[in-house]
Protein backbone atom coordinates (compact mmCIF):
# COMPACT_ATOMS: atom_id res chain seq x y z
CA UNK A 1 0.00 0.00 0.00
CA UNK A 2 1.82 3.39 -1.38
CA UNK A 3 1.45 7.28 0.71
CA UNK A 4 -1.49 7.22 -1.24
CA UNK A 5 -3.40 4.36 -0.02
CA UNK A 6 -3.26 5.33 3.61
CA UNK A 7 -6.61 4.10 6.09
CA UNK A 8 -8.89 7.17 7.44
CA UNK A 9 -11.33 5.85 9.49
CA UNK A 10 -13.81 7.99 8.02
CA UNK A 11 -16.99 8.15 9.88
CA UNK A 12 -20.25 6.40 8.77
CA UNK A 13 -23.99 6.78 9.55
CA UNK A 14 -25.48 6.08 13.14
CA UNK A 15 -27.64 3.76 11.52
CA UNK A 16 -25.53 2.14 8.79
CA UNK A 17 -25.70 -1.98 8.67
CA UNK A 18 -23.12 -3.81 8.65
CA UNK A 19 -22.85 -7.61 8.09
CA UNK A 20 -21.45 -10.43 6.62
CA UNK A 21 -22.49 -12.74 3.67
CA UNK A 22 -22.71 -16.03 2.19
CA UNK A 23 -24.31 -18.20 -0.96
CA UNK A 24 -25.60 -21.99 0.50
CA UNK A 25 -23.62 -23.66 -2.00
CA UNK A 26 -20.51 -22.21 -0.81
CA UNK A 27 -21.05 -22.70 3.13
CA UNK A 28 -23.97 -25.59 3.67
CA UNK A 29 -22.41 -28.76 3.10
CA UNK A 30 -25.14 -31.21 3.52
CA UNK A 31 -25.71 -31.55 0.05
CA UNK A 32 -28.01 -34.62 0.20
CA UNK A 33 -29.05 -34.04 3.85
CA UNK A 34 -32.71 -34.68 5.17
CA UNK A 35 -34.19 -34.89 1.17
CA UNK A 36 -31.95 -32.13 -0.32
CA UNK A 37 -32.03 -32.74 -4.00
CA UNK A 38 -29.31 -32.38 -6.66
CA UNK A 39 -28.24 -28.86 -7.96
CA UNK A 40 -26.59 -28.15 -10.92
CA UNK A 41 -23.48 -27.39 -8.50
CA UNK A 42 -23.09 -30.71 -6.98
CA UNK A 43 -23.19 -31.85 -10.65
CA UNK A 44 -20.38 -29.81 -11.75
CA UNK A 45 -18.34 -30.03 -8.68
CA UNK A 46 -18.16 -33.99 -9.81
CA UNK A 47 -17.63 -34.23 -13.48
CA UNK A 48 -14.29 -35.70 -14.75
CA UNK A 49 -12.22 -34.06 -15.89
CA UNK A 50 -12.86 -31.80 -12.42
CA UNK A 51 -13.22 -28.54 -13.93
CA UNK A 52 -13.23 -27.05 -9.92
CA UNK A 53 -9.90 -27.98 -9.04
CA UNK A 54 -10.87 -31.06 -8.49
CA UNK A 55 -12.78 -30.05 -5.11
CA UNK A 56 -16.43 -29.58 -4.45
CA UNK A 57 -18.93 -28.54 -1.81
CA UNK A 58 -20.21 -31.79 0.05
CA UNK A 59 -18.72 -30.84 3.00
CA UNK A 60 -17.16 -27.43 2.47
CA UNK A 61 -18.14 -25.20 5.86
CA UNK A 62 -20.59 -27.99 6.96
CA UNK A 63 -22.95 -24.83 7.93
CA UNK A 64 -25.55 -26.94 7.52
CA UNK A 65 -24.86 -28.93 10.84
CA UNK A 66 -23.19 -25.87 12.62
CA UNK A 67 -25.83 -22.87 11.87
CA UNK A 68 -25.93 -22.55 15.56
CA UNK A 69 -21.88 -21.92 16.11
CA UNK A 70 -21.98 -19.65 13.04
CA UNK A 71 -24.61 -17.50 14.26
CA UNK A 72 -22.96 -16.96 18.00
CA UNK A 73 -19.65 -16.15 16.29
CA UNK A 74 -21.63 -13.26 14.03
CA UNK A 75 -23.44 -12.32 17.37
CA UNK A 76 -19.91 -11.96 19.10
CA UNK A 77 -19.15 -10.04 15.98
CA UNK A 78 -22.05 -7.55 16.45
CA UNK A 79 -23.08 -7.77 13.27
CA UNK A 80 -26.06 -6.02 11.77
CA UNK A 81 -27.29 -8.58 9.23
CA UNK A 82 -26.32 -11.98 7.68
CA UNK A 83 -26.80 -12.16 4.13
CA UNK A 84 -27.50 -16.45 3.39
CA UNK A 85 -28.92 -17.75 0.05
CA UNK A 86 -31.59 -20.49 0.33
CA UNK A 87 -30.71 -23.60 -1.55
CA UNK A 88 -33.68 -24.07 -4.50
CA UNK A 89 -33.38 -27.76 -4.35
CA UNK A 90 -33.54 -28.43 -0.42
CA UNK A 91 -36.83 -26.89 -0.26
CA UNK A 92 -38.41 -28.10 -3.46
CA UNK A 93 -35.80 -31.21 -4.33
CA UNK A 94 -36.27 -31.61 -8.04
CA UNK A 95 -37.11 -27.65 -8.47
CA UNK A 96 -40.49 -27.64 -9.96
CA UNK A 97 -43.20 -25.97 -9.34
CA UNK A 98 -45.85 -29.23 -9.63
CA UNK A 99 -43.00 -31.11 -7.38
CA UNK A 100 -43.19 -32.23 -3.68
CA UNK A 101 -42.36 -29.84 -1.13
CA UNK A 102 -39.10 -30.98 1.20
CA UNK A 103 -39.92 -29.68 4.80
CA UNK A 104 -37.27 -30.78 6.67
CA UNK A 105 -35.74 -28.01 3.88
CA UNK A 106 -37.57 -25.90 5.23
CA UNK A 107 -37.10 -26.09 8.96
CA UNK A 108 -33.69 -25.84 8.29
CA UNK A 109 -34.15 -22.05 7.14
CA UNK A 110 -36.73 -21.47 9.94
CA UNK A 111 -34.53 -22.59 12.46
CA UNK A 112 -31.68 -20.24 11.03
CA UNK A 113 -34.37 -16.94 10.54
CA UNK A 114 -35.12 -17.37 14.32
CA UNK A 115 -31.64 -18.38 15.84
CA UNK A 116 -30.25 -14.62 13.70
CA UNK A 117 -33.68 -13.29 15.19
CA UNK A 118 -33.02 -14.06 18.69
CA UNK A 119 -29.58 -12.30 18.38
CA UNK A 120 -31.00 -9.56 17.10
CA UNK A 121 -29.13 -10.33 13.80
CA UNK A 122 -31.81 -9.41 10.41
CA UNK A 123 -31.67 -12.37 7.76
CA UNK A 124 -31.20 -10.95 3.68
CA UNK A 125 -32.26 -13.67 1.74
CA UNK A 126 -31.17 -14.28 -1.89
CA UNK A 127 -33.27 -16.30 -3.60
CA UNK A 128 -30.95 -17.65 -6.40
CA UNK A 129 -26.84 -17.87 -5.71
CA UNK A 130 -26.04 -20.01 -8.82
CA UNK A 131 -28.01 -23.55 -7.62
CA UNK A 132 -30.25 -24.27 -9.81
CA UNK A 133 -31.89 -27.59 -9.12
CA UNK A 134 -30.61 -30.26 -11.36
CA UNK A 135 -34.46 -31.01 -11.92
CA UNK A 136 -35.03 -28.39 -13.84
CA UNK A 137 -31.90 -28.18 -15.25
CA UNK A 138 -32.27 -32.09 -17.01
CA UNK A 139 -35.94 -31.07 -17.78
CA UNK A 140 -35.37 -27.74 -19.95
CA UNK A 141 -32.12 -26.69 -19.46
CA UNK A 142 -33.80 -24.11 -16.62
CA UNK A 143 -32.38 -20.59 -16.95
CA UNK A 144 -31.98 -21.33 -21.31
CA UNK A 145 -36.10 -21.41 -21.23
CA UNK A 146 -37.66 -18.06 -20.07
CA UNK A 147 -40.82 -19.61 -19.93
CA UNK A 148 -40.35 -22.28 -17.52
CA UNK A 149 -37.75 -20.95 -15.55
CA UNK A 150 -40.00 -17.97 -15.00
CA UNK A 151 -42.80 -19.94 -13.77
CA UNK A 152 -40.89 -22.23 -11.77
CA UNK A 153 -39.28 -19.53 -10.03
CA UNK A 154 -41.89 -17.53 -9.02
CA UNK A 155 -43.54 -20.58 -7.69
CA UNK A 156 -40.48 -21.11 -5.46
CA UNK A 157 -40.28 -17.82 -4.75
CA UNK A 158 -43.70 -17.37 -3.46
CA UNK A 159 -43.23 -20.52 -1.57
CA UNK A 160 -40.27 -18.67 0.25
CA UNK A 161 -42.09 -15.79 0.94
CA UNK A 162 -45.14 -17.78 2.37
CA UNK A 163 -42.62 -19.67 4.74
CA UNK A 164 -40.16 -17.07 5.61
CA UNK A 165 -41.61 -13.83 4.59
CA UNK A 166 -43.16 -13.40 8.54
CA UNK A 167 -39.58 -12.54 9.41
CA UNK A 168 -37.24 -11.90 6.49
CA UNK A 169 -37.75 -8.38 5.12
CA UNK A 170 -35.13 -8.18 2.46
CA UNK A 171 -35.68 -9.98 -0.19
CA UNK A 172 -32.78 -10.47 -2.99
CA UNK A 173 -34.06 -12.34 -6.25
CA UNK A 174 -30.71 -13.20 -8.21
CA UNK A 175 -27.19 -12.48 -7.15
CA UNK A 176 -25.00 -11.62 -10.32
CA UNK A 177 -26.68 -11.97 -13.25
CA UNK A 178 -23.80 -10.75 -15.19
CA UNK A 179 -22.10 -14.01 -14.35
CA UNK A 180 -24.79 -16.03 -14.88
CA UNK A 181 -24.79 -15.65 -17.95
CA UNK A 182 -21.63 -14.98 -18.66
CA UNK A 183 -19.17 -17.42 -16.86
CA UNK A 184 -22.32 -19.88 -16.36
CA UNK A 185 -23.05 -19.57 -19.97
CA UNK A 186 -20.85 -18.15 -22.41
CA UNK A 187 -16.86 -18.69 -20.51
CA UNK A 188 -18.10 -22.30 -18.58
CA UNK A 189 -16.13 -22.01 -15.36
CA UNK A 190 -19.34 -22.04 -13.61
CA UNK A 191 -22.32 -24.80 -13.69
CA UNK A 192 -23.63 -25.56 -15.54
CA UNK A 193 -20.41 -24.98 -17.68
CA UNK A 194 -21.83 -24.41 -21.32
CA UNK A 195 -19.10 -22.91 -23.21
CA UNK A 196 -17.47 -22.53 -26.76
CA UNK A 197 -15.77 -25.67 -26.08
CA UNK A 198 -18.74 -28.03 -25.68
CA UNK A 199 -19.82 -26.37 -28.50
CA UNK A 200 -23.35 -24.33 -27.69
CA UNK A 201 -24.77 -21.36 -28.94
CA UNK A 202 -22.69 -18.79 -26.77
CA UNK A 203 -23.22 -16.21 -29.45
CA UNK A 204 -27.20 -15.71 -27.81
CA UNK A 205 -27.19 -18.19 -24.71
CA UNK A 206 -25.80 -15.76 -22.39
CA UNK A 207 -28.11 -12.94 -23.68
CA UNK A 208 -31.09 -14.94 -23.34
CA UNK A 209 -30.20 -16.22 -19.86
CA UNK A 210 -29.93 -12.43 -18.74
CA UNK A 211 -33.49 -11.90 -20.20
CA UNK A 212 -34.71 -15.01 -18.18
CA UNK A 213 -32.83 -13.64 -14.97
CA UNK A 214 -34.76 -9.80 -15.67
CA UNK A 215 -38.40 -10.99 -16.49
CA UNK A 216 -38.33 -14.06 -14.09
CA UNK A 217 -37.18 -10.79 -11.31
CA UNK A 218 -39.93 -8.71 -12.56
CA UNK A 219 -42.42 -11.17 -12.61
CA UNK A 220 -41.09 -11.85 -8.78
CA UNK A 221 -41.50 -8.60 -7.70
CA UNK A 222 -44.91 -8.00 -8.78
CA UNK A 223 -46.21 -11.27 -7.15
CA UNK A 224 -44.15 -9.91 -4.11
CA UNK A 225 -46.12 -7.04 -4.28
CA UNK A 226 -49.42 -7.74 -4.95
CA UNK A 227 -49.82 -10.71 -2.57
CA UNK A 228 -47.19 -10.56 -0.17
CA UNK A 229 -46.28 -6.91 0.74
CA UNK A 230 -49.45 -5.94 2.19
CA UNK A 231 -49.15 -7.72 5.30
CA UNK A 232 -45.41 -8.19 4.94
CA UNK A 233 -44.19 -5.08 4.40
CA UNK A 234 -40.67 -6.43 3.35
CA UNK A 235 -38.30 -4.83 0.67
CA UNK A 236 -37.49 -6.60 -2.55
CA UNK A 237 -34.28 -6.10 -5.41
CA UNK A 238 -31.69 -7.88 -7.33
CA UNK A 239 -28.04 -7.63 -6.67
CA UNK A 240 -25.63 -6.47 -9.53
CA UNK A 241 -21.87 -6.83 -9.85
CA UNK A 242 -19.34 -5.21 -11.41
CA UNK A 243 -15.71 -4.07 -11.10
CA UNK A 244 -15.34 0.12 -12.23
CA UNK A 245 -13.29 0.42 -15.53
CA UNK A 246 -11.32 3.28 -15.81
CA UNK A 247 -9.89 4.23 -19.37
CA UNK A 248 -6.59 2.45 -20.14
CA UNK A 249 -5.11 5.83 -21.77
CA UNK A 250 -7.35 9.16 -20.22
CA UNK A 251 -5.44 11.25 -23.05
CA UNK A 252 -7.29 9.03 -25.62
CA UNK A 253 -11.34 9.45 -26.43
CA UNK A 254 -11.51 5.62 -27.43
CA UNK A 255 -10.58 4.30 -24.49
CA UNK A 256 -12.45 6.62 -22.43
CA UNK A 257 -15.75 6.09 -24.08
CA UNK A 258 -14.83 2.35 -24.08
CA UNK A 259 -14.95 2.39 -19.77
CA UNK A 260 -17.78 4.29 -19.63
CA UNK A 261 -19.44 1.26 -22.40
CA UNK A 262 -17.88 -1.68 -20.14
CA UNK A 263 -19.74 -0.24 -17.48
CA UNK A 264 -23.22 -0.27 -20.01
CA UNK A 265 -22.23 -3.68 -20.78
CA UNK A 266 -21.94 -4.94 -17.03
CA UNK A 267 -24.26 -3.03 -15.55
CA UNK A 268 -26.79 -1.34 -17.23
CA UNK A 269 -27.60 -4.51 -19.24
CA UNK A 270 -29.47 -5.40 -16.50
CA UNK A 271 -30.02 -2.11 -14.41
CA UNK A 272 -31.72 -0.24 -17.07
CA UNK A 273 -34.48 -2.88 -17.63
CA UNK A 274 -34.72 -3.61 -13.59
CA UNK A 275 -34.56 -0.38 -12.06
CA UNK A 276 -35.36 1.70 -15.14
CA UNK A 277 -38.29 -0.22 -16.58
CA UNK A 278 -36.48 0.54 -19.94
CA UNK A 279 -35.02 -1.62 -22.99
CA UNK A 280 -31.27 -2.59 -23.20
CA UNK A 281 -29.12 0.55 -23.39
CA UNK A 282 -28.78 1.25 -26.79
CA UNK A 283 -25.14 0.60 -26.85
CA UNK A 284 -25.52 -2.99 -26.34
CA UNK A 285 -28.40 -3.13 -28.74
CA UNK A 286 -26.17 -1.31 -31.62
CA UNK A 287 -23.37 -3.69 -31.01
CA UNK A 288 -24.88 -6.87 -30.27
CA UNK A 289 -28.01 -6.68 -32.98
CA UNK A 290 -30.13 -9.30 -32.84
CA UNK A 291 -28.24 -11.28 -30.74
CA UNK A 292 -30.18 -9.56 -27.97
CA UNK A 293 -33.28 -10.76 -27.35
CA UNK A 294 -36.52 -8.15 -27.58
CA UNK A 295 -39.27 -7.87 -24.95
CA UNK A 296 -42.59 -7.75 -26.42
CA UNK A 297 -44.87 -5.10 -25.66
CA UNK A 298 -46.37 -6.75 -22.62
CA UNK A 299 -42.93 -7.63 -21.28
CA UNK A 300 -41.97 -3.85 -21.16
CA UNK A 301 -45.09 -2.90 -19.41
CA UNK A 302 -44.42 -5.56 -16.62
CA UNK A 303 -41.06 -3.93 -16.35
CA UNK A 304 -42.21 -0.50 -16.35
CA UNK A 305 -44.77 -1.49 -13.51
CA UNK A 306 -42.64 -2.95 -11.52
CA UNK A 307 -39.15 -0.80 -11.76
CA UNK A 308 -40.59 1.28 -8.83
CA UNK A 309 -40.73 -1.27 -6.52
CA UNK A 310 -37.21 -2.45 -6.45
CA UNK A 311 -36.04 -1.00 -2.71
CA UNK A 312 -32.39 -0.63 -3.41
CA UNK A 313 -29.20 -1.44 -5.76
CA UNK A 314 -27.77 -4.50 -4.04
CA UNK A 315 -24.08 -3.86 -5.04
CA UNK A 316 -21.23 -6.60 -5.24
CA UNK A 317 -17.74 -4.89 -5.55
CA UNK A 318 -14.49 -5.88 -5.50
CA UNK A 319 -11.80 -4.18 -7.75
CA UNK A 320 -10.99 -1.65 -10.77
CA UNK A 321 -9.48 -2.90 -14.32
CA UNK A 322 -8.85 -0.81 -17.41
CA UNK A 323 -10.61 -0.56 -20.17
CA UNK A 324 -8.79 -0.76 -23.35
CA UNK A 325 -10.85 -0.07 -26.85
CA UNK A 326 -9.96 -2.61 -29.35
CA UNK A 327 -9.87 -1.70 -32.99
CA UNK A 328 -9.69 -5.27 -34.55
CA UNK A 329 -12.98 -6.57 -36.15
CA UNK A 330 -14.86 -8.37 -32.48
CA UNK A 331 -15.14 -12.03 -32.64
CA UNK A 332 -18.83 -12.73 -33.43
CA UNK A 333 -19.64 -13.81 -29.87
CA UNK A 334 -17.86 -11.15 -28.49
CA UNK A 335 -19.77 -10.01 -25.26
CA UNK A 336 -17.48 -7.11 -23.82
CA UNK A 337 -18.14 -4.06 -26.61
CA UNK A 338 -14.90 -5.12 -28.24
CA UNK A 339 -12.60 -4.10 -25.03
CA UNK A 340 -9.73 -5.33 -23.08
CA UNK A 341 -9.15 -5.77 -19.39
CA UNK A 342 -6.15 -4.83 -18.16
CA UNK A 343 -5.16 -4.48 -14.57
CA UNK A 344 -1.94 -1.86 -16.22
CA UNK A 345 -2.24 1.21 -17.56
CA UNK A 346 -0.68 3.05 -20.83
CA UNK A 347 1.20 4.78 -18.13
CA UNK A 348 2.55 1.41 -16.82
CA UNK A 349 0.02 2.41 -13.56
CA UNK A 350 -1.62 -0.68 -11.53
CA UNK A 351 -5.20 -0.45 -10.94
CA UNK A 352 -4.24 -0.48 -7.14
CA UNK A 353 -1.87 -3.91 -5.13
CA UNK A 354 -2.64 -7.05 -5.76
CA UNK A 355 -4.81 -9.52 -3.29
CA UNK A 356 -4.16 -12.68 -3.01
CA UNK A 357 -6.21 -13.46 -6.09
CA UNK A 358 -4.96 -12.26 -9.60
CA UNK A 359 -8.07 -10.68 -10.55
CA UNK A 360 -8.64 -8.64 -7.72
CA UNK A 361 -6.73 -5.65 -6.62
CA UNK A 362 -7.37 -2.64 -4.20
CA UNK A 363 -8.41 0.08 -5.56
CA UNK A 364 -10.97 2.05 -3.17
CA UNK A 365 -10.94 5.58 -5.55
CA UNK A 366 -12.65 3.14 -8.39
CA UNK A 367 -14.95 1.92 -5.57
CA UNK A 368 -16.48 5.39 -4.94
CA UNK A 369 -16.71 6.58 -8.48
CA UNK A 370 -18.44 3.47 -9.11
CA UNK A 371 -21.07 4.23 -6.14
CA UNK A 372 -21.33 7.58 -7.89
CA UNK A 373 -22.21 6.44 -11.58
CA UNK A 374 -24.53 3.71 -10.21
CA UNK A 375 -26.51 6.72 -7.69
CA UNK A 376 -26.27 9.04 -10.61
CA UNK A 377 -28.13 6.05 -13.31
CA UNK A 378 -30.56 4.78 -10.85
CA UNK A 379 -31.28 6.90 -7.77
CA UNK A 380 -31.82 4.25 -5.36
CA UNK A 381 -30.25 3.59 -2.20
CA UNK A 382 -27.09 1.39 -2.56
CA UNK A 383 -26.55 -1.73 -0.26
CA UNK A 384 -22.85 -3.25 -0.83
CA UNK A 385 -24.00 -6.66 -0.43
CA UNK A 386 -20.22 -8.25 -1.15
CA UNK A 387 -17.13 -6.50 -0.73
CA UNK A 388 -13.70 -8.11 0.80
CA UNK A 389 -10.51 -10.07 -0.49
CA UNK A 390 -8.25 -12.56 0.09
CA UNK A 391 -5.20 -12.20 1.87
CA UNK A 392 -1.81 -12.32 0.39
CA UNK A 393 -0.04 -15.61 2.29
CA UNK A 394 -2.93 -17.39 4.46
CA UNK A 395 -1.67 -20.59 3.68
CA UNK A 396 -1.69 -22.06 7.61
CA UNK A 397 -3.88 -20.63 10.35
CA UNK A 398 -1.29 -18.87 11.94
CA UNK A 399 -0.53 -16.36 9.43
CA UNK A 400 -3.87 -16.35 7.89
CA UNK A 401 -5.30 -14.86 11.51
CA UNK A 402 -3.18 -11.68 10.56
CA UNK A 403 -4.91 -10.74 7.55
CA UNK A 404 -3.23 -6.98 7.49
CA UNK A 405 -3.81 -6.54 3.75
CA UNK A 406 -7.36 -7.28 4.36
CA UNK A 407 -7.63 -5.10 7.17
CA UNK A 408 -6.09 -2.15 4.89
CA UNK A 409 -8.63 -3.30 2.02
CA UNK A 410 -11.55 -2.95 4.71
CA UNK A 411 -11.10 0.56 5.99
CA UNK A 412 -9.95 1.57 2.72
CA UNK A 413 -13.15 0.68 1.10
CA UNK A 414 -15.28 1.92 4.06
CA UNK A 415 -13.38 5.12 4.04
CA UNK A 416 -14.54 5.90 0.11
CA UNK A 417 -18.49 4.85 1.36
CA UNK A 418 -17.64 7.56 4.13
CA UNK A 419 -16.29 9.84 1.44
CA UNK A 420 -18.96 8.90 -1.27
CA UNK A 421 -22.26 9.81 1.63
CA UNK A 422 -20.55 12.85 2.89
CA UNK A 423 -18.79 14.66 -0.26
CA UNK A 424 -20.75 13.20 -3.19
CA UNK A 425 -24.18 13.05 -1.92
CA UNK A 426 -24.98 9.04 -2.40
CA UNK A 427 -27.06 7.17 -0.55
CA UNK A 428 -25.00 3.83 0.88
CA UNK A 429 -27.23 2.20 3.73
CA UNK A 430 -25.26 -0.92 4.58
CA UNK A 431 -22.43 -3.18 3.96
CA UNK A 432 -22.11 -6.43 4.06
CA UNK A 433 -18.43 -8.39 3.78
CA UNK A 434 -17.99 -11.44 1.89
CA UNK A 435 -17.47 -13.48 3.05
CA UNK A 436 -18.89 -14.79 6.60
CA UNK A 437 -15.97 -17.55 6.47
CA UNK A 438 -13.54 -18.66 4.42
CA UNK A 439 -15.83 -21.54 2.02
CA UNK A 440 -15.60 -22.86 -1.55
CA UNK A 441 -15.05 -20.41 -4.16
CA UNK A 442 -16.62 -21.94 -7.11
CA UNK A 443 -14.53 -22.97 -9.87
CA UNK A 444 -11.23 -22.05 -7.51
CA UNK A 445 -12.04 -24.50 -4.92
CA UNK A 446 -10.42 -23.76 -1.43
CA UNK A 447 -7.64 -21.87 -2.74
CA UNK A 448 -8.75 -18.42 -1.97
CA UNK A 449 -9.98 -17.68 1.15
CA UNK A 450 -12.12 -14.73 1.39
CA UNK A 451 -13.56 -14.68 5.01
CA UNK A 452 -13.00 -12.51 7.57
CA UNK A 453 -13.59 -15.92 9.69
CA UNK A 454 -10.34 -18.83 9.12
CA UNK A 455 -11.91 -22.33 8.81
CA UNK A 456 -9.49 -25.30 8.83
CA UNK A 457 -11.59 -27.45 6.14
CA UNK A 458 -10.21 -31.13 8.17
CA UNK A 459 -11.42 -29.60 11.51
CA UNK A 460 -13.85 -27.36 10.37
CA UNK A 461 -13.08 -25.23 13.26
CA UNK A 462 -13.34 -21.35 13.09
CA UNK A 463 -11.20 -18.90 14.13
CA UNK A 464 -12.07 -15.49 13.54
CA UNK A 465 -8.81 -13.56 11.70
CA UNK A 466 -7.90 -9.99 13.03
CA UNK A 467 -10.10 -8.40 10.14
CA UNK A 468 -13.17 -9.33 11.78
CA UNK A 469 -12.23 -7.48 15.06
CA UNK A 470 -10.97 -4.93 12.90
CA UNK A 471 -14.93 -4.36 11.75
CA UNK A 472 -16.26 -4.72 14.56
CA UNK A 473 -13.99 -2.07 16.22
CA UNK A 474 -13.93 -0.35 13.32
CA UNK A 475 -17.98 0.47 12.97
CA UNK A 476 -17.91 1.26 16.77
CA UNK A 477 -15.89 3.77 16.15
CA UNK A 478 -17.44 5.45 12.58
CA UNK A 479 -20.55 5.40 13.70
CA UNK A 480 -20.04 6.76 17.07
CA UNK A 481 -18.41 9.55 15.48
CA UNK A 482 -21.58 10.80 13.90
CA UNK A 483 -24.01 10.33 16.87
C1 LIG B 1 -18.92 -13.02 -6.12
O1 LIG B 1 -18.65 -13.16 -7.47
C2 LIG B 1 -19.88 -14.10 -5.73
O2 LIG B 1 -21.17 -13.61 -5.50
C3 LIG B 1 -19.41 -14.93 -4.58
O3 LIG B 1 -20.16 -16.10 -4.52
C4 LIG B 1 -17.93 -15.17 -4.70
O4 LIG B 1 -17.46 -16.07 -3.74
C5 LIG B 1 -17.25 -13.84 -4.56
O5 LIG B 1 -17.72 -12.92 -5.49
C6 LIG B 1 -15.74 -13.88 -4.67
O6 LIG B 1 -15.32 -14.21 -5.97
O7 LIG B 1 -10.42 -15.57 -12.69
O8 LIG B 1 -10.16 -13.56 -13.98
O9 LIG B 1 -11.73 -15.24 -14.68
C7 LIG B 1 -17.79 -12.21 -8.03
C8 LIG B 1 -17.65 -12.45 -9.50
C9 LIG B 1 -16.72 -13.98 -11.01
C10 LIG B 1 -15.34 -12.38 -9.89
C11 LIG B 1 -15.51 -14.75 -11.45
C12 LIG B 1 -14.13 -13.15 -10.33
C13 LIG B 1 -13.21 -14.66 -11.98
C14 LIG B 1 -12.24 -13.75 -12.67
N1 LIG B 1 -16.48 -13.25 -9.80
N2 LIG B 1 -14.38 -13.86 -11.55
S1 LIG B 1 -11.06 -14.61 -13.57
Amino acid sequence: FGKELTVEELPLPADFAWGTATAAYQVEGGISADGKGKSIWDTYAHLEPSRTNGENADVTCDHYHLVPEDVELMSSLDVDVYRFSIAWSRIIPLGGRNDPINEKGIAFYNDLIDRLLARNIEPVVTLYHWDAPQGIYDRYTALLDTAEFQADFKHYASLCFSRFGDRVKKWVTFNEPYIISIFAHLNGTLAPGHCRAVGTDTKTEPWRVGHTVILSHATVVEMYMADFFPTQKGQISIVLNGHFYEPYDTTSQIHIDAAQRRLVFYIGWFGDPVFLGQDYPPEMRAYLGSRLPEFTAEERELLQRTAKFNAFYGMNHYTTKYARALTDPPADDDWTGNIEELAVNSQGQEAGPVSGIAWLRAAPGGFRKLLNWVWDRYHLPVIVTENGCPCPGEDDVETAVDDKYRQMYFGLYLDAISRAIYEDGVKVEGYYAWSLMDNYEWSAGYGPRFGIVHVDFKTLKRTPKNSAYYLKESFQKRRKATK
